[in-house]
């Protein structure tokens, strides 16, 4: 057998469905050895794309999502991917391939050392040297992509050693359960939780890699114990609970961070210092149990004074297997904090004006969205937007990046959302500028005929960097641009191109187009034009009356 076959029976091994890129000269026995296999080679436009669909992939399996690129040029497009899965904790290998490394008459034409380039983005680099070793090579790969906190990897098989002979079998994954944590952390966290007066739950990011939303519900219908969402822990527990306070997606002065100021015991579930602090620490301020699969990286804004290391799934069972409700628990502020910002979340749901305004927007796409509906956003401003407003009803169906923040996610992940879940809506919700970033890859989907709806939110610019430039006070410049007219662009690539003219014709347009099972792009123009009254003034006002 050929060692490529080998790697592809190591990757079948590992249970790989997907391989998503696009193949040099380099990965030709690679690809021989694909095309005699089960896994699906899903060939994109840009390797930017595979591996961010690649990330998503492992995002919403935790098993690792798998790109293929070729080496020098191919292999660079892979960078922003690589930070996007390692930052964000997405599960992801990337198998990049090499001119021969034994002997090659080619000089230095198209290497670099793409190993070495991928150190600082992943959790393992590594060069394959001989066919032998594909096999623990490959097994460590996807040890180390999956294990907490889970990242990216790399592997390179050059082009001499993937036709090599070799007579190896693939290693099977050992038996292997995540630690729990440990009794006595337990016993001093349910203590702290117990005597404070106003403790407050913080759902973050790894609460959604793994199933944490049940004992997460019982904990708070328990406890009674409000909570409080990360971006990327929305979705967890149902934001429709009574109990939830709101989303920490602006960085400051909203009404979950006054709740947050009221705290005096945070219940920190999931969160690391990856994702936009939730709250700030200060010395000798709020007290802080960090519960989360590992220990806590110390930073300026972010020293917690208990940890409780271990499976949080175990350890929230563990919580509630000991904590009572307490008499000296007072959430009578926390409810007020809930009902005001309740009010102004929903002002602006039925604004009529158009071009529409993100509160209208964001309040459409939750009405025909059903539960289940994921939604992916690339970056921009409507993201905040979205994160404060649109409430989530089920683990991992808000889908965006707090992480790296990059911008051209938004479609390529809504595209393996798509594949990975054929019976579910999926919608990516993408800025003019962020969209124009992977808009290739509308060729993929329609090529992969995916039933997905494209939203495409029109303000000619760079909207989110605008409106910082307003808020601090610098004067407008360096930031529009022009667009292609995208409804031509999306036939153009054999998708339906929609275009929404007046506000009230965008929700009943969207259910149009989950009713006929293609590719949609909606052209949705924005009036970004309040983002910095509400968002920046309002908002800070009103909440500090609470
Ligand atoms: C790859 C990348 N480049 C630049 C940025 C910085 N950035 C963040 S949001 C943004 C503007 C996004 O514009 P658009 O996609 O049109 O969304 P809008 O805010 O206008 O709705 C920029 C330039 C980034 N996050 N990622
Ligand atoms: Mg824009």
């Amino acid at each position: 057998m050929k060692a490529s076959d080998l790697f592809v029976q190591a990757l079948e091994n590992e249970g790989v469905e997907f391989i998503f890129g696009i193949p040099g000269e380099e990965n030709l026995d690679f690809l021989d050895s694909l095309a005699r296999s089960q896994i699906q080679l899903i060939l994109t436009r840009h390797e930017q794309a595979a591996g961010f669909m690649a990330a998503t992939y492992g995002r919403l399996t935790g098993k690792a999502g798998v790109c293929l690129s070729t080496l020098g040029p191919g292999a660079t497009n892979l960078v922003t991917a690589a930070a996007y899965a390692q930052l964000g904790g997405m599960p992801m290998l990337m198998i990049t391939g090499q001119k021969p490394i034994k002997t090659s008459k080619q000089g230095q034409f198209q290497i670099i050392d793409v190993v070495d380039m991928m150190r600082p983005l992943t959790k393992y680099t590594h060069q394959i040297v001989s066919g032998a070793n594909i096999p623990s090579r490959v097994r460590e790969a996807f040890r180390l992509a999956e294990e907490e906190r889970p990242g990216a990897v790399h592997l390179e098989l050059p082009e001499d050693i993937a036709c090599e002979e070799t007579s190896e079998s693939p290693l099977t994954a050992s038996l292997v359960r995540r630690p729990t944590a440990e009794e006595k952390s337990i016993h001093v966290a349910v203590q702290w939780i117990q005597e404070a007066k106003h403790p407050l739950l913080v759902i973050g990011a790894a609460a959604n890699r793994k199933i944490t939303c049940r004992m997460l519900r019982q904990f708070i219908s328990r406890t009674g114990i409000p909570f409080v969402t990360t971006q990327m822990g929305k979705g967890v527990v149902d934001e429709s609970d009574p109990l939830f306070l709101g989303n920490a997606a602006l960085s400051s002065g909203d009404f979950v961070h006054r709740a947050v100021e009221h705290a005096d015991l945070i219940i920190n579930v999931g969160h690391d210092v990856v994702e936009k602090p939730p709250f700030f620490m200060h010395a000798n301020g709020l007290q802080v149990i960090h519960v989360n699969f590992f220990s806590a990286e110390v930073d300026p804004v972010y020293f917690p004074q208990v940890e409780v290391v271990g499976d949080i799934a175990n350890s929230i069972w563990q919580f509630n297997e000991r904590l009572t409700k307490q008499p000296g628990w007072d959430f009578s502020y926390f409810d007020k904090v809930r009902q005001a910002s309740e009010v102004q979340q929903l002002e602006g749901a039925n604004d009529p004006r158009f071009p529409i305004y993100p509160q209208r927007l964001v309040a459409d796409v939750r009405r025909v969205m059903p539960k289940n509906g994921i939604i992916a956003l690339d970056n921009g401003v409507y993201k905040i937007w979205f994160a404060r407003n649109y409430k989530a009803h089920a683990p991992n169906t808000v889908l965006l990046d707090n992480a790296l923040a990059t911008m051209g996610a938004g479609l390529p992940s809504a595209m393996a959302a798509r594949l990975i879940f054929s019976d579910r809506k999926v919608m990516a919700v993408c800025g003019d500028g962020g969209f124009m970033m992977n808009s290739q890859e509308l060729e993929t989907a329609v090529r992969l005929k995916l039933h997905l709806v494209v939203l495409i939110l029109r303000d000619n610019a760079y909207g989110m960097i605008k409106w910082k430039q307003t808020n601090m006070g610098f004067q407008d410049f360096g930031l529009d641009f022009g667009n292609p007219d995208f409804v031509k662009y999306a036939t153009s690539h054999g998708a339906a191109g929609h275009r929404v003219e007046r506000a009230e014709q965008l929700a009943p347009l969207i259910e149009q187009c989950y009713n006929e099972p293609r590719v949609h792009v909606i052209d949705v123009p924005m009036d970004y034009s309040e983002n910095d009254r509400i968002l920046n003034h309002e908002i800070q006002e009103r909440s500090r009356l609470v």
